[in-house]
């Protein structure tokens, strides 16, 4: 009877991290994006205050939680470059990718693919004097990619990274993706069940 309560209590435990947990994870309001703002689809940021090579740029975005800028579509595009307009920021700024590996190769930083989306500044990217590192600036009024000295000191735009679609090995299931949290609930059953069965089975009496 012990054993029945105990297992009892287990599940109603569960059953109550799992409502909060869905509490908190159902409404994007429930997600802290700061300091990152909703362009189109995606969350971005630029720390206008602080100018940083490439590398620590890239260093910078992941210490908050995101990566350097990375495209992949005409619409991301322009909803930064309007963004940028808005802002009069018209100075170089750092985004993802560079072909320090492989000379004209672009790849992501962040995903180890090649760079999707590129709309170029003309004659470039020039590789002019051993130019690695992408960065993009307002020319114009259009928003231009170009490869750049990755030691020169630019600003960075940073891009709010999602949170990996693999379920943590945390026990909490606090900020867990609901296929997760479901996941865990079938284990937990699981185990109550089999703890339960266990302690059910009738002793046998010793054979003489
Ligand atoms: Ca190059
Ligand atoms: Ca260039």
């Amino acid at each position: 009877m012990v054993n029945f309560i105990h297992i009892c209590l287990m599940l109603l435990s569960t059953c109550g991290i799992v409502a909060s947990s869905y509490h908190s994870c159902n409404g994007e309001t429930a997600v802290n994006y700061h300091p990152f703002i909703k362009l189109g689809s995606k969350y971005y940021f630029i720390n206008s205050n602080w100018k940083m090579n490439w590398f620590k740029s890239s260093e910078y975005c992941r210490s908050i939680g995101g990566d350097l800028a990375n495209i992949v579509s005409l619409e991301e595009h322009l909803a930064l470059e309007e963004y940028i307009l808005a802002r009069k920021i018209r100075t170089q700024l750092w985004f993802d990718g560079n072909d320090l590996a492989e000379e004209g190769r672009y790849m992501s930083h962040s995903t180890g693919q090649p760079i999707v989306f590129t709309k170029w500044l003309q004659n470039n990217p020039g590789n002019s004097g051993n130019e690695d590192c992408l960065e993009v600036c307002i020319h114009g009024k259009t928003l231009l990619m170009n490869d750049h000295h990755c030691e020169n000191t630019f600003y960075a735009i940073c891009q709010y990274r999602a949170p990996n679609k693999r379920c943590s090995e945390n026990n909490s299931l606090m900020h867990q993706e609901e296929h997760c949290i479901l996941e865990k609930l079938v284990d937990v059953s699981t185990q109550a069940v089999d703890i339960f069965k266990s302690h059910s089975q009738p002793t046998l009496s010793p054979t003489v």
